[in-house]
């Protein structure tokens, strides 16, 4: 594949930013070789600098639910710009986004928006311990909550695929309020409760752990984790930036049914613009300034070009019929975008259990809708432990292969993939022939 356009960019980008990217998750470290430099996109496709086409499963690492660029986010991006890009003044949008999120969350009766999910993961723990007065918080081994000094503790993500699970610059006086679990285990949690009583402020979790690859929850996991934060005093924080509206329209609790205290939120509710959100119970989001003493801020916060993206997005997703030419079911009445999410998703699901299978390779496929993740070992893969013992050299060798057939997913071992609903049932087909091609070589 001709990458001469991306490697004369990446050579510029080393001179000026370190690494060459402006997130270490788009390096190609941990697989080896350099980033190629991306600037179109459409559906479920994007195009390289030097013009080389890749079915995308990275989707801008969740945001591209309904496929890159589509055209009602781009419609709503336009017309917003054309009345300002910000005001720092309340504006009409953000209410209708907040209305938006607390009908489709319905544990979230007040929400507050940022810019990132990471702030909103950050404001979520200092709400948490405001409204608790406690300093403690459980956070899973594996698990990533954004990039906030008091989380980067055993971190999922690129910290894990950098081995950098606890990262230089974060004062250990940060970190020393974090408890870290193994996750799905219930006794590791009873264990922390019984030797912190009453200092637990609450639990972060990914619902859905996407930033180890991908693994579920064990029956019962969640709940277990509702009821011991309930019994405690302590509150039940679901870290919903990846899984949130993805899942489901109510994201992994609608799933899941559990209810959280408080959920964070990001990617699909800004349409691939920078947006996070952080919402629950009333009386806990009311402890917020300027009603409550737990400060919080931010200049772009509720930024209406975001908002109409993440609008527009959610409208998109949450009302329509599939409208893919391609999807024989498109235009039936009631068949949404989940049910194509979750076909396209089983779709996947099989061809690579049957390509692995006929390869004689061990993969355990991990799946939740249209999260997944290939771990090449025989499985399961419960938590972070497992995962690590995947063996990477295969990822290496299996991902550039991919590439190679115009197959994009994520440099590394430890993400998730993500489908989008302009995946049609012909890209799962042209991915699952390249992946039993790229199986047969390992
Ligand atoms: N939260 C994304 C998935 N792990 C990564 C985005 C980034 O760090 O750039």
């Amino acid at each position: 594949m001709n990458r001469v356009q991306s490697e004369k960019l990446f050579a510029e980008a080393l001179k000026y930013i370190p690494g060459g990217v402006n997130s270490p998750v788009r390096a190609f470290r941990a697989v080896g070789g350099n980033p190629f430099f991306v600037n179109r996109a459409s559906g479920s496709k994007i195009w390289d600098v030097d013009g080389n086409e890749l079915i995308d499963y990275v989707c801008t690492w969740g945001p591209a639910i309904l496929g890159h660029a589509h055209p009602k986010i781009i419609a709503a991006v336009k017309s917003a710009a054309e009345f300002g890009t910000s005001f720092g003044i309340p504006n009409p949008l953000e209410v209708t986004m907040a209305k938006r999120i607390c009908e489709l969350v319905p544990s979230v009766k007040k929400v507050r928006m940022t810019s990132s999910g990471t702030e909103a993961c950050m404001s979520a723990i200092r709400l948490a311990r405001g409204f608790t007065k406690r300093d403690k918080i459980i956070k899973f081994d594996g698990c990533y909550h954004g990039h906030v000094d008091s989380l980067l503790v055993r971190a999922g993500s690129g910290a894990l695929t950098f081995g950098q699970p606890d990262s230089a610059g974060v004062p250990a006086a940060f970190t020393q309020h974090t408890i870290v679990a193994p996750y799905n285990d219930v006794e590791a949690v009873r264990a922390i409760f019984a030797a912190n009583k009453n200092e637990i402020a609450g639990i972060i979790v990914e619902p859905v752990p996407g930033n180890a690859g991908l693994y579920l929850p064990k029956p019962g996991y969640l709940e277990f984790l509702s009821e011991i934060t309930r019994a405690h005093g302590a509150l039940l924080i679901f870290d919903e930036v990846m899984t949130g509206f993805r899942l489901a329209s109510g994201g992994a609790q609608e799933r899941f049914h559990v209810t959280p205290d408080l959920s964070t939120f990001g990617k699909v509710i800004g349409g691939g613009l920078p947006v996070g959100a952080f919402g629950g119970r009333a009386e806990i989001m009311d402890y917020l300034s300027p009603l409550g003493p737990v400060y919080q801020a931010g200049t772009l916060s509720g930024n209406p070009i975001a908002m109409a993206a993440g609008l527009a997005n959610l409208e998109e997703l949450c009302s329509r019929a599939g409208e893919s030419a391609d999807n024989p079911r498109a235009h039936e009445r009631g068949y949404d975008a989940y049910e194509i999410l979750e076909d396209r998703g089983a779709q996947l699901e099989a061809g690579m259990k049957d390509a692995a299978k006929s390869a004689g390779v061990p993969v355990t496929f991990n799946r939740c809708g249209s999260m997944f993740c290939g771990y090449f070992i025989s499985g399961p893969v419960h938590n972070v432990a497992d995962a690590m013992k995947s063996d990477r050299e295969r990822f290496k060798k299996f991902f550039h292969g991919l590439l190679d057939e115009g197959v994009y997913l994520a440099p590394s071992q430890f993400e998730s993939g993500f489908i989008s609903t302009a995946h049609t049932p012909a890209d799962l087909e042209r991915t699952v022939r390249a992946a039993a091609k790229v199986l047969r070589t390992l």
